[in-house]
């Protein structure tokens, strides 16, 4: 079979979920470059990859996704490697609840509102701050609330649920008012410090 492809940028959030299944699978992958924020804007060949033009998609001999979520969970089941998802269905529900939460709640609050709101604006918009911070803490509650007993999220297994979690809080924690934030949250603050000594999270990071 050939090796599947992954068209994005390392600086983007969501194609660092997908990789972090495909590196925690040891998954041999190819990843072609693909700047959504390119100045000619996104080529036209890469809407029969992703209609919506954004990243990733994802290609497996002829199988094209794209959605983070529908891409990491193939990349679970159809490969060989640890299992990322919990084998009953309680866990697999609080997984995608995770994940849920993550995709509807903290990505646009936490990377776009807080982190890249600070790291790029100048003047900063200090009320979408304000408001991204107060969203971000209803959001590190409910992952407080919702952390298992164990290193991981859902307790003992390394589950999608961190892969999805954890470069969110990465961009989070570029930031002054995100680490101020996070180290009230000591459970996930020390899960995060887990995870990202993992060698997938060391592999991912952005080159500079
Ligand atoms: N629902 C999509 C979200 C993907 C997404 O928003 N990716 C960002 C980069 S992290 C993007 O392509 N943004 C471009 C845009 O918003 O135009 C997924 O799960 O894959």
């Amino acid at each position: 079979m050939a090796k599947p492809i992954l068209y994005g940028a390392d600086y983007s959030v969501y194609v660092r979920i997908a990789r972090l299944a495909l590196e925690e699978k040891g998954v041999d992958y190819e990843l072609i470059p693909l700047d959504i924020f390119a100045a000619d804007g996104i080529p036209a060949w890469y809407r029969k990859h992703h209609p919506f033009g954004r990243i990733p998609a994802f290609e497996h001999d002829g199988f094209r996704l794209f959605e983070t979520g529908a891409i990491a969970r193939y990349v679970d089941e159809a490969f060989d490697g640890p299992a990322l998802q919990p084998a009953e269905a309680r866990g697999r529900a609080r997984m995608d609840q995770i994940v849920g939460t993550l995709d509807s709640y903290g990505y646009r609050a936490m990377v776009w509102d807080v982190a890249v709101e600070r790291l790029e604006k100048a003047p900063a918009d200090e009320k979408l701050i304000a408001a991204g911070l107060r969203q971000a803490e209803t959001v590190l509650k409910v992952l407080t609330s919702l952390k298992a007993k164990g290193p991981w999220l859902l307790g003992g297994q390394l589950t999608l649920a961190d892969l999805h979690a954890a470069p969110i809080i990465a961009y989070f924690v570029k930031v002054a008012e995100g680490r101020d934030m996070l180290a009230r949250f000591a459970d996930i603050q020390e899960w995060y410090a887990r995870i990202a000594t993992r060698p997938s999270f060391a592999g991912t990071e952005k080159v500079a």
